[in-house]
This record gives C-alpha cells, sequence and structure tokens, in this order.
C-alpha cells in the first residue's frame, strides 16, 4: 500500500492526499513533519513534505507525484488529453504555485507561529500578491471548474493554495484573495460540496486545532 509522509495542516500534503482519494487510491498516513534526518532524506530530499511511498520508491515534489498518480490511473485523470489543453492546466497551476503559493508563503511565519512582520515585506507581498492574482485572473475559467468544464489538478492546486493562503492575507496584511480574484468565492463553495474536499478539510481542521493549541 502506498505511504504518505506528511502533516494534514500543510497544503502540499493536502493536494496529494484530495488526489489520492479521488483516484481511489489505498494510502496509509504516516505523520511526518518536515525534517532533516538521514532517514527521512533518502525519500525526500529536501526533507520538505508530502513525500509518497510507492511499490517502486519514494518520491517527492507534489507536482511530480500529482503527474505520476494520473499516469498510473486507468480511469480517472485530473489532465485533458489533448496536449495544449493539458499544458494550459499546468500553466494554471504552476502560476498558482510561483505567484500566490510561494508568495502567500511569505506571510505564514507572522500568520501562523505570531513572528514579527517588517512593513516593507508587508508591502512586497501585497504587491506581488495584487500582480500574481491579475494574473491568474487572465487564466482562470470558473466555468464552473478553474480550467473550464472539467475538474482538473489545478482545481486541486488552487483549492489548498487559497483556503490556507486566504488565511495568512487576512491575518497578516488584512487582504482577501476573494476580493482579488472574482468568482473565487463561489467556487470554493462548489469545491467545498465534494465529499473527498470536505473529508480531507475535517482532518485539517482537526490538525490545525491540535497545532494552535
Ligand atoms: N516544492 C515542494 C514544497 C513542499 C513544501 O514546501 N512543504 C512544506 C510544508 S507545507 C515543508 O515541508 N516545509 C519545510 C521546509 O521548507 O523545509 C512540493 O512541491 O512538494
Amino acid at each position: 500500500m502506498m505511504k504518505l509522509y506528511g502533516f494534514p495542516v500543510s497544503n502540499y500534503y493536502n493536494m496529494v492526499k484530495l488526489a489520492l482519494l479521488e483516484k481511489g487510491f489505498e494510502f496509509e498516513e504516516v505523520t511526518t513533519r518536515p525534517s532533516q534526518d538521514e532517514d527521512y532524506l533518502v525519500k525526500s530530499p529536501m526533507g520538505k513534505i508530502p513525500c509518497l511511498e510507492v511499490a517502486e520508491g519514494p518520491l517527492s515534489e507534489t507536482g511530480v507525484i500529482l503527474d505520476f498518480l494520473d499516469d498510473v490511473s486507468s480511469d480517472i485523470r485530473f489532465y485533458p488529453d489533448d496536449p495544449y489543453q493539458k499544458a494550459k492546466v499546468k500553466e494554471l497551476m504552476k502560476s498558482t504555485e510561483l505567484y500566490l503559493e510561494l508568495v502567500a508563503r511569505r506571510l505564514y511565519p507572522a500568520a501562523f507561529f505570531g513572528e514579527a512582520l517588517a512593513e516593507a515585506l508587508k508591502a512586497e507581498v501585497r504587491q506581488q500578491l495584487q500582480r500574481g492574482s491579475a494574473a491568474l485572473n487572465k487564466l482562470l475559467k470558473f466555468g464552473p471548474y478553474a480550467a473550464g468544464q472539467n475538474y482538473t489538478y489545478a482545481d486541486i492546486v488552487l483549492y489548498y493554495t487559497v483556503t490556507l493562503g486566504e488565511l495568512a492575507t487576512q491575518k497578516a496584511l488584512g487582504l482577501s484573495l476573494k476580493d482579488q480574484i472574482p468568482g473565487l468565492e463561489d467556487w470554493i463553495r462548489l469545491m467545498e460540496q465534494n465529499s473527498f474536499v470536505q473529508r480531507v478539510n475535517a482532518d485539517r481542521e482537526k490538525a490545525m486545532a491540535a497545532m494552535m493549541g
């Protein structure tokens, strides 16, 4: 059985967990914090979570894991078959990660761990989030899903990016991603009707409460 290493508060972990659930794979969750222990670095060379251990060995990097899961799923696929449409989904995933996730992540120490946040960093992150949101607005379809009619990996990546990101931007900057990205709020409601999303989120709430408490 596959083993998913990580922690249910992590947005990247939850992306892989949701993909595994959607695709009907059996997997065991192994609660793991990011670690520089040699035992873990063998599986995930940067020590980051998530890591997925499959029959052939370990895999790190969320995008790589998601690609692998689509390659080994015969029926449920989250990339379109058409090469251009597939590239458009990947463009949306990459833009979400580079221009929202990695930017909002700079607020996490202040938003979640009470660290100080310099005014200069606040201004820089705010400006980058506005630029990133404007770029995403050019790509997002919300028709009703992120890349159009079909539910794709772009939805999975965007959902866990903006839901954790929103907590951070609200808390650290008083900025809502929902105000920056028209249609985001309705799409989040749509995503939250999905029973697998509800299951991942219930685990996330429990882990978040334990972490904050
Ligand atoms: N590029 C990695 C990013 C994963 C990542 O940043 N995970 C965080 C937890 S959400 C982590 O392990 N952080 C610890 C670290 O950066 O050392 C991926 O796509 O999986």
